[in-house]
């Protein structure tokens, strides 16, 4: 059985970013902020929500230099991410994106090649391609920070019936409802308010109350977009070099709501101090 869900601790540092998209620098540029984290307090704690891979096509890269002028870092990404996992365990959490599903069954995206799966895996060694189906297979779908966040890479509707339907699934996922609900959590832009709410009542509990989702997968400009009321998400991909976000939490806090996440405190950028 394969844990889909990871509980964070209920003490320390939580780092949150997402989409990196292929792009090298920003991963090395997080890996450092964590390195310096863990240094300072050895309970901390990295989740990266998903879409590793899959960057700009050179065409792309010319169109929008602002977003998109970087080499596609995307074939040494995964070995990247596991040689950080064999280092430091359970303090790095990956959580799967649909680029990144993409590899291991699940639908092929388009965004920059008409197969992007395929065109990464042309590229790639043999045993380099397995290697990454491995991290993705074995990726979480989610992850619970008691501080009050669900960290996902999409923001899911109520399809999720119960937490421990989480447990047995399979990616590929094999029934049509875990289909449903991987599809809802790694491709939804957003949900009404009452719907995600709906969702985190359902999966608070123990002790833990979940007050907003916090989630990657689209793109904006101002690299920090909070919307319908308990959703949020920090951008790197998408955003421009100087309004790439992530997230700073302390795990033994209880954020309220979306409204207790301040820039410059919580809410950082990635290249400068603001
Ligand atoms: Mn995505």
């Amino acid at each position: 059985m394969m844990r889909r869900v990871r509980t964070l601790p209920k003490r320390g540092t939580l780092l949150v970013s997402t989409d990196l998209h292929g792009n090298l620098a920003d991963f090395e540029a997080l890996e450092s902020k964590f390195r310096d984290e863990l240094r300072q307090n050895q309970e901390t704690y990295w989740v990266l929500l998903g879409d590793l891979v899959h960057g700009p096509s050179p065409e792309a890269a010319r169109r929008k230099p602002e977003l998109y002028g970087y080499d596609d870092a995307s074939p040494i990404l995964p070995s990247r991410v596991m040689a950080l996992q064999k280092e430091v365990g359970d303090h790095f959490v990956y959580v799967i994106g649909n680029h990144d599903f993409s590899h291991i069954g699940g639908p092929r995206t388009g965004k920059f090649y008409d197969d992007e799966a395929a065109e990464l895996e042309r590229k790639m060694k043999p045993l380099a391609v397995a290697a990454m189906r491995g991290l993705f297979r074995t990726a979480y779908l989610c992850a619970i920070a008691p501080c009050g966040a669900l960290l996902c890479h999409g923001s899911p509707n109520d399809t999720l019936e119960r937490f421990e339907d989480l447990d047995d699934l399979a990616l590929p996922p094999q029934t049509d409802y875990h289909k449903r609900v991987v599809g809802t959590f790694l491709n939804s832009y957003g949900q009404p308010e009452e719907v995600t709410a709906r969702l985190l009542a359902r999966l608070s509990g123990g002790g833990v109350g979940l007050r907003m989702v916090l989630h990657g997968h689209d793109r904006d400009e101002s690299g920090w977009n909070v919307h319908d009321g308990n959703q949020a998400q920090p951008v790197m991909f998408g955003a421009p070099h100087e309004n790439k976000t992530y997230l700073r939490l302390e795990l033994q806090r209880a954020y309220r709501s979306v409204n207790d996440l301040r820039l410059g405190h919580e809410v950082l950028r990635l290249y400068s101090s603001l």
